[in-house]
């Protein structure tokens, strides 16, 4: 087994990251920029190094290395789906905590994987790979049948992607998501699919040791996001019988298979409720944002076994052995303004009480007194409930939403309880464009909305303030929180250029 990690992550996923080490009793080592200087991370590790930017990977490696550290974990976000770096900690006889850099690459692009998919006789959307003149498009189009998809194969979370109602937009279409895709990631390559408008966004988590054995860890229904990034998540889905679950898990096991992956990954898939067809969309080779759901409903700890099949360590558990229990809920406590555009909301934090009690889970890598700077994702914390069934655990979420006090900075705390007790979510009606869709119409965000008032605003209530907010120092400017530079014309905090604190 390791004996010491470096963590090349900062915020909530580095302190996840630290705690499973010390209960595996692996000495850890943090990396922090500048403006992290204070930050939770940094003060959790035994050994702290101080690193001018989170994404420079030979500074990594060369820290890893003065440490004497065995091996790197590289949360999610900044280099985790990097087959470079994941090759270059290899070279440098550390070990990657994460799957190969071939099945990385692999997975990287997009046509390249869904070909592989094809190969493999999982099911992926009717479209082409490989198409080069807007005529060859054209013919696609109109055979394939509108909408349609473009989306650039280099690309992934959204980005590139251009949704073609009809013949008239689709050249336009082409140009934009090639300058864009040109622009991002030096590959102007596109394909094109049929459309899948209200469909939803399941994700089956799988897992692998480096002996060949791999099985799934059910899914995550993660149908509720703005703009690609997601805000709730929870399993299991309510929308999957026994039948669609197993055949969508054998799936996603056939996928990781077909690029000999090992460790922790996840296979997206979109699901059309009314014929509970499912398709490939990506495989993300990372440890994801959302993994605590999947923890508490199957009862294992993701990073532990992350970390011992990393060791060459075995994955014990058969498929048949595994099953969900109960229902479990994430919602992502983010500091934004959603009455003002989602802006990022930045400052010091005043209060910061977060709830607490039986199957309520807080993971976060701020406390009170500290600032939400716009160097990094806005995402203040991830709270996850666990209960008995699905209505349990939505009231559980709204008990816990009233209970978590944040002073200092806007939160989207209210947002959230909006979508919470909004009947479709009730219903699991939520499909991928929802909260677009929604946003104008008065149901969410109604005028007359009553205060909810929990026990920990009265509290902080008659509490005094700790001091006035600070200015900021340099730092390094993350990806949203999945590691993905999405353009957002509303969220400035994507938008480097635009956005002047
Ligand atoms: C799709 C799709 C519908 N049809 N592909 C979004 C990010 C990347 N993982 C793939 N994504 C999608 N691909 C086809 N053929 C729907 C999504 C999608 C989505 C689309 C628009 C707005 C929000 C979305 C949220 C999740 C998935």
């Amino acid at each position: 087994m390791f004996k010491k990690i470096l963590i090349a992550n900062r915020g909530e996923i580095a302190v996840r990251v630290m705690r499973a080490c010390k209960e595996l009793g692996i000495k850890t080592v943090a990396v922090y920029s500048d403006a992290d200087q204070d930050s939770q991370h940094k003060q959790f590790a035994d050994e702290a190094i101080q690193i001018e930017s989170y994404l420079h990977a030979d500074v990594l490696i060369q820290a890893a290395l003065s440490s004497k550290a065995d091996a790197i974990h590289p949360g999610y976000g900044f280099l985790s789906e990097n087959a470079s770096f994941a090759s270059a900690v290899d070279s440098a006889k550390l070990t990657f905590i994460g799957p190969s850099a071939d099945s990385i690459r692999a997975m990287g692009d997009k046509a390249e994987s869904k070909i592989l998919m094809k190969k493999a006789g999982v099911p992926t959307v009717p479209g082409y790979e490989g198409l080069e003149s807007e005529d060859e498009f054209r013919k696609a189009a109109k055979e394939i049948d509108y909408p349609v998809l473009i989306k650039a194969s280099a690309g992934g979370g959204g980005k590139g992607m251009r949704i073609v109602e009809e013949e008239t937009g689709l050249v336009e279409a082409i140009q934009g998501a090639r300058r864009e895709a040109l622009n991002s990631f030096g590959d102007e390559h596109l394909l094109i699919e049929k459309y899948l408008a209200d469909a939803h966004h399941i994700e089956f988590q799988i897992f692998g040791d480096t002996h060949g054995h791999i099985v799934h860890l059910f899914e995550r229904e993660c149908s509720v996001q703005r703009r690609h990034q997601k805000i709730i998540e929870e399993t299991p889905s309510p929308l999957l019988t026994p039948e669609i679950r197993t055949r969508m898990g054998e799936a996603a096991v056939e996928a990781a298979k077909a690029v000999g992956y090992y460790n922790a990954g996840t296979v997206e898939f979109i699901f059309n409720p009314t014929d509970s067809s499912f398709y490939f969309l990506e495989m993300n080779t990372r440890l994801q944002v959302e993994h605590p759901v999947t923890e508490l409903a199957t009862g294992l700890d993701l990073v532990q076994w992350q970390i011992r099949v990393a060791a060459g360590g075995h994955f014990p558990y058969q498929q048949d052995h595994l099953s969900q229990r109960g229902h479990a809920i994430e919602c992502r406590i983010y500091a934004e303004d959603p009455a003002n555009g989602f802006l990022p909301s930045t400052g010091k934090l005043l209060q910061f009480i977060e709830p607490h009690g039986p199957g309520i889970r807080v993971d976060s890598g701020f406390r009170a007194g500290d600032t939400v700077t716009h160097f990094y994702d806005p995402m203040l914390a991830k709270l996850i409930v666990h209960a008995e069934n699905r209505e349990t655990a939505i009231q559980k979420m709204e008990a816990a939403l009233r209970d978590f006090v944040v002073h200092g900075v806007t939160t989207n705390i209210d947002f959230l309880q909006d979508v919470l007790s909004h009947p479709d979510f009730a219903e699991g009606k939520v499909s991928t464009r929802w909260v677009e869709k929604n946003m104008g119409s008065g149901s969410l965000f109604p005028k007359d909305r009553p205060q909810a008032v929990g026990f920990h605003t009265l509290i902080a209530a008659s509490l005094a303030d700790l001091s006035t907010p600070f200015g900021h120092t340099a730092g390094n400017r993350q990806a949203n929180t999945d590691g993905r530079n999405e353009s957002d014309p509303y969220n400035p905090w994507k938008n480097p250029g635009s956005f002047r604190n």
